[in-house]
């Protein structure tokens, strides 16, 4: 059994605690790994690593910086089966989802900020006899805690564009997903980071998490995770006048018109609906359809998602692997016992597959599709955060916005439809920080990110992030 440790100015060091929190592989149920349970005597070291290490990272050039995360990059690239199978092992989620999500978007987190800083100007604002512009510089030391779903995704994506920006980086990953943030970290003294630029701090978030984000010499927070931990987040770190970025949960609605590719609306919402188990924040977990096309769009639905086979993440014809956790399989059919005492009919799914060991002691679940609840229902509007989409009838534009709209979240919403200027229009009146028309997941790294009402506050993504990452300054010369 390996013990994983802390990264701290470039030297791997245990927990001042000594002690240590299992790691366990949620399609097998075994433990594959020992990682430090650390706490602010921990936090405190790594900080003030970070704290040294930014005054001299603040004055490299962008060049130097970039030249940084595009070696990062090519390690990443050059470790990638093995990443893709520890993210896979750790979060339960097949092999091939990894080696073609996950991964090569933390190859191109670190190469798309090395880029774009390089090509990044700064604003002059020229009046009678003065010159304004425009600097941009470091915050110092920023925090970076992110979650399970998408482990090394999620904090390549923020590592990368603080560091390019100056800053020194004290990342803690989720305690059920701390394998490829530990290679990271190999990668960082591989590639010569200078030391303390990159720090890593294994725990539980209410210990070291809540350490970090409370420390004094924090300037910001870039949070990935929960409504409720994000609440706790800015709870802690407002006070403090940190920075904060909070990208947090969704109820994304999926709208079916009836005007849509049929077929392509088919794979597309189930595609949006069970994707990495449906622990995606942009999970299309709720399905909207045109009355007129409702039975069909449903019977076809049930058939393609019956098709998806759930079991071994290594093998390539799985679908779905196991959700990232016994507990958190748990919680997912807690909604199921919920829908049915709300009225609820489960469609497809509902149960645990019945697999072949190890997997039988896995946390599996089939994917699950439930008609007949109210669009105001418990399970219609919170947060499952796994393999359960609800589908729900709507007679036109005003009361499918209605209903998308009628939820706390406000992350994203993927509308299907062969109308133009309906797709317009609906994207424009859809409360959420991304629309997707007749695609979903399509990303490009340049545009702004995050949600509104309880999905978050800030946007990440090309600029937003590099002037998340920087405080900017105003020069003004008298001429
Ligand atoms: O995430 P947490 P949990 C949603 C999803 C899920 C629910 C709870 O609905 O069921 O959140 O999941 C760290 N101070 N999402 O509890 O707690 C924690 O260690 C500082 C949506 O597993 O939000 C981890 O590193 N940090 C989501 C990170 O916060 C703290 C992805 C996220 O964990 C902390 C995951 C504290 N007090 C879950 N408490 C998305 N938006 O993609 C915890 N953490």
């Amino acid at each position: 059994m390996t013990s994983k440790a802390n990264f701290i100015s470039n030297a791997f060091v245990p927990p001042a605690s000594g002690v240590y929190l299992d790691d366990i592989a949620p399609a097998t149920g075994e433990c594959i790994a020992k990682i430090p349970r650390s706490n602010a005597a921990d936090v405190d070291h790594a900080v003030a690593a970070a704290r040294k290490a930014s005054a001299s990272w603040a004055r490299t050039t962008v060049a130097e910086r970039a030249d940084l995360c595009d070696a990062v990059a090519s390690r990443i690239a050059a470790r990638a089966d093995e990443l893709a199978q520890l993210e896979s092992l750790d979060t339960g989620k097949p092999v091939k989802l990894a080696a073609t999500l996950d991964i090569p978007r933390a190859v191109a987190n670190f190469r798309f900020f090395a880029g774009a800083a390089r090509h990044t100007s700064t604003a002059a604002h020229e009046m009678d006899g003065a010159l304004n512009y425009t600097l941009r510089r470091p915050l110092g030391v920023v925090a970076l805690i992110t979650p399970w779903n998408l482990p090394l995704y999620l904090l390549s994506w923020k590592a990368a564009p603080a560091l390019v920006m100056g800053n020194a980086v004290v990342a803690k990953p989720s305690e059920l997903t701390p394998l490829t943030a530990s290679v990271l970290a190999e990668i960082f003294k591989e590639v010569g980071a200078p030391a303390g630029v990159f720090n890593l701090v294994h725990g539980f978030g209410a210990e070291a998490g809540q350490a970090l984000i409370e420390h004094r010499d924090v300037a910001a927070v870039s949070f990935t995770g929960g409504t409720a931990t994000g609440a706790r987040v800015a709870h802690a770190a407002a006070p403090l006048f940190k920075k904060l970025s909070l990208e947090l949960g969704g109820k994304n609605a999926t709208l079916i018109f009836a005007d849509c590719d049929f077929d392509a609306a088919v794979e597309g919402a189930a595609r949006a609906a069970f994707l990495n188990q449906g622990q995606i924040c942009l999970c299309g977990s709720r399905i909207l359809i045109d009355r007129s096309i409702y039975d069909r769009f449903v019977e076809a639905l049930v058939v393609r998602v019956r098709a998806m086979r759930v079991g071994d993440p290594r093998s390539p014809e799985t679908t779905l692997g196991a959700l990232v956790s016994a507990a958190h399989r748990d919680k997912v059919e807690g909604y199921l016992t919920l829908a049915k005492s709300e009225g609820g009919t489960i469609l497809c799914g509902g149960k645990r597959p019945s697999l072949a060991p190890p997997f039988d002691r896995g946390a599996f679940l089939e994917p699950t599709i439930i008609a007949g609840l109210s669009t105001k229902s418990r399970t219609a509007t919170q947060e499952i955060f796994g393999p359960v989409a609800t589908v729900h009838p709507f007679e036109g534009e005003t009361e499918a916005l209605e209903i998308a709209n009628g939820v706390r979240y406000g992350l994203s919403a993927s509308l299907w439809t062969r109308d133009l200027s309906r797709a317009h229009r609906v994207a424009a009146a859809l409360e959420t920080g991304t629309v997707w028309v007749n695609t979903w997941l399509l990303r490009d790294l340049r545009v702004p990110f995050g949600g509104v009402k309880d999905s978050g506050v800030g946007r990440e993504g090309g600029v937003h992030s590099l002037e998340f990452f920087s405080e900017s300054k105003n020069v003004c010369v008298k001429v």
